[in-house]
């Protein structure tokens, strides 16, 4: 069969039986997601006609601005979750607490963790954007899901994805069997097979970090990036430097060509674990790499705060080990 034929819908449904224990739930949940993921995708490709951009003109709970295009995407899949009934919970990086369900809606067995609208700040310049998911199975009793459900290390996601709005619109996720790409057909509305078992180089050629905040590095940090852009042609120094400043942007072109994408503890780290570091690592690591915050494995990592943000080190898994090695001690 041709991959242009497998649709997402199909392959959701064949990673199905690679879980015995999966009862149609999860799938249905996934199909929910992906019919709101292409409604955002409609509405960022209709943005700059429908007026839709813009601050709405007040601030997250991270003293971000909050722009029309986030509310949009959070209640998007706000809704379509509540329509399907297979979540207990959730949270999203644009709540500060965990979502409440109405009393009469059904609850699922799954919890849901979302960044709606990754990479804000670029939605005004049509960069590219993205939207990012983790999936956990409930652990606590009774038909609510409480805040225990949602505060799970990522080594428990049962799934994890991001959509990339770029130059064409991408599907990435996995259910822990391989990473797998998907890209939107327009024409037919259909997200359709196009990178089949993702796997990562072993090391790239571009180094990503926000070196505008070089001058607060920590001293491991500044070390690897001194030396990154060293010349060595062995080591294939010096690495180009890359970076869109939207999280799926620069993870999946990390993903795809390797390399290593840092958003070091210092000055101070930016990203969230529950929305970003972990559904991220899970992603990376199923394609073959490597995932920490310097000192300890993202996936591992046990949650203590809905909008914890942890340092993310990111990548190839001989770029990360290095950066690693600088951060026990390497000088270069
Ligand atoms: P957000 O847009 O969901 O708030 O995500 C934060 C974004 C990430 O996408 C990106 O990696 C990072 O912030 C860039 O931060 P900075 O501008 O400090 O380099
Ligand atoms: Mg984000």
């Amino acid at each position: 069969m041709s991959n242009s034929t497998v649709t997402i819908q199909r392959h959701i449904a064949a990673q199905q039986t690679l879980h015995p224990e999966a009862t149609g739930q999860f799938t249905a949940m996934l199909w929910d997601l992906v019919l709101a993921f292409k409604m955002i995708a409609r509405e960022v490709r209709r943005a700059g006609l429908i007026d839709i951009l813009g601050s709405i003109g007040r601030t997250n709970v991270h003293g971000e601005k909050v722009q029309k295009l986030d509310e949009y995407a959070q209640d998007l899949i706000y809704h379509s979750m509540l329509a399907g009934g297979h979540v207990c919970c959730m949270a999203s990086e644009e709540r500060a607490e965990m979502i409440p369900l109405p009393r009469e809606r059904r609850r699922g067995k799954h919890v849901l963790l979302y960044d709606p609208l990754d990479g804000s700040s670029n939605i005004d310049v049509n960069i590219s954007i993205g939207t990012i998911f983790s999936i956990h199975k409930k652990v606590t009793p009774g038909a609510d899901g409480a805040l225990e459900d949602c505060l799970q290390p990522g080594t428990k996601q049962i799934a994890a994805g991001y959509v990339i709005y770029g130059s064409s619109v991408m599907l990435v996720y996995t259910t822990g069997f391989g990473v797998h790409g998907f890209t939107l057909d327009p024409t037919i509305g259909e997200f359709l097979l196009s990178h089949e078992n993702i796997r990562m180089p072993a090391r790239g050629k571009t180094y990503s970090i926000n070196e505008g905040n070089s001058a607060s590095f920590d001293p491991a940090t500044a070390k690897y990036v001194h030396w990154i852009k060293q010349k060595d042609p062995e080591t294939g120094r010096p690495y180009s430097l890359r970076y869109v400043g939207t999280l799926v942007a620069d993870i999946h072109r990390t993903l795809i060509n390797g390399g290593i994408f840092m958003y070091p503890a210092a000055p101070k780290p930016k990203l969230r674990l529950l929305y970003e570091g972990a559904p991220m690592a899970m992603i990376v690591e199923q394609a073959g790499g490597r995932a920490t915050n310097g000192t300890q494995r993202i996936l591992d990592i046990q949650p203590t705060d809905l909008h914890q943000k942890v340092p993310l080190i990111i990548g190839s898994p001989e770029d990360v080990e290095i950066y690693e090695e600088f951060i026990q001690g390497r000088d270069s």
